[in-house]
């Protein structure tokens, strides 16, 4: 019996502690933190914060050269998918599209060991890793070409299918490349500051006079979370606006390009070993009756934000 009581105590005093600071602190999060400063990243996690958005410079965001071969790269599979070389100069090939986004190319995660690199690349990661958890999963992976003429693109969030309001902790992240340069003339992304504190989708025609948009050298990456309320400008200079962008969600989320069950054992051995987090292979939801195979990973007992 008092052994019983004792075994109590230590319950009762172990849950005061946890509900004192209402979430416990992971360990995850001081290793992040060093990476972050490490990766000179710290005011780009404040202008998140703040702002919703951030757009992180060429020489900060990929290695030199990185951006001009990942735009080839794309350029060549938009030749393949679609038989016609995208017309950079003029933008012809891609003028007056009838959709807003412009040519959206998905699931171009295996198109190329390129695409791959894309998402395993550090900088992005730990972006990512602080906004939506280290366990966090690819969503899609979709290239944009666009060309002159066409339409704005409507201010939206990226959490789709999610109700309002939105929880405190974000689900759902998008990392761009951007491959040409952006200025409001070139059809540049356009963000409402401050927006992602809303916890809600826009309505429609909300915001519009508050965007402002993304003017940012081509190879800069931008980086915004699920809540914060974006678009696009029309282009209405000639040539193309090019882009690679991935979106990444916390690993409980239905991601929109199905990589679980569709990536290979050579794609996963080729790639560092985050890769198989992202494409979802730690998550053990799906069981029959054999059950789960990993109890740990299976519930949430004492999680915290970002792992
Ligand atoms: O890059 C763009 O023009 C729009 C991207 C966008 O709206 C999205 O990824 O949700």
């Amino acid at each position: 019996m008092q052994a019983q009581v004792a075994e109590l105590d230590v319950a009762l005093s172990h849950s005061r502690k946890i509900s004192k600071h209402s979430i416990p602190i992971s360990p995850h999060a001081e290793d992040l933190w060093a990476e972050i400063k490490s990766l000179g990243l710290e005011n780009h996690i404040a202008e998140l914060e703040v702002r919703g958005f951030t757009v992180i410079p060429p020489e900060k965001a990929a290695p030199p050269g990185f951006a001009a071969r990942l735009k080839e790269k794309i350029l060549d599979v938009a030749e393949r998918r679609s038989g016609v070389r995208p017309d950079e100069s003029m933008g012809s090939t891609h003028a007056n599209e009838a959709k807003a986004f412009g040519s959206l190319m998905t699931y171009m995660l295996f198109e190329d060991p390129i695409f791959q690199e894309a998402l395993c690349n550090p900088i992005g990661l730990a972006m990512a890793h602080y906004l939506v958890g280290e366990k966090a999963v690819l969503s899609n992976c979709i290239a944009i070409v666009k060309g002159p003429g066409g339409l704005d693109l409507n201010l939206h969030c990226d959490n789709a299918l999610i109700h309002a309001p939105f929880p405190p902790n974000q689900l759902v992240c998008n990392i761009t490349y951007a491959l040409t340069d952006y200025t409001k003339e070139n059809g540049a992304l356009c963000f409402v500051p401050g927006s992602h504190k809303y916890y809600r989708h826009p309505m429609f025609d909300e915001g519009l006079d508050q965007r402002v948009a993304v003017e940012c050298p081509a190879g800069s990456m931008i980086f915004w979370g699920g809540n914060t309320w974006h678009g696009a400008f029309a282009r209405t200079a000639p040539g193309l606006r090019v882009n690679l962008l991935m979106a990444l969600m916390r690993p409980y989320m239905r991601p929109q390009e199905v990589y679980r069950e569709n990536v290979t054992a050579e794609t996963l051995d080729r790639n560092p070993p985050i890769f198989r987090n992202l494409m979802g292979k730690h998550i053990n939801y799906g069981w029959k009756d054999e059950g789960p195979q990993n109890e740990a990973t299976a519930y949430n007992v004492g999680r915290h934000a970002y792992d």
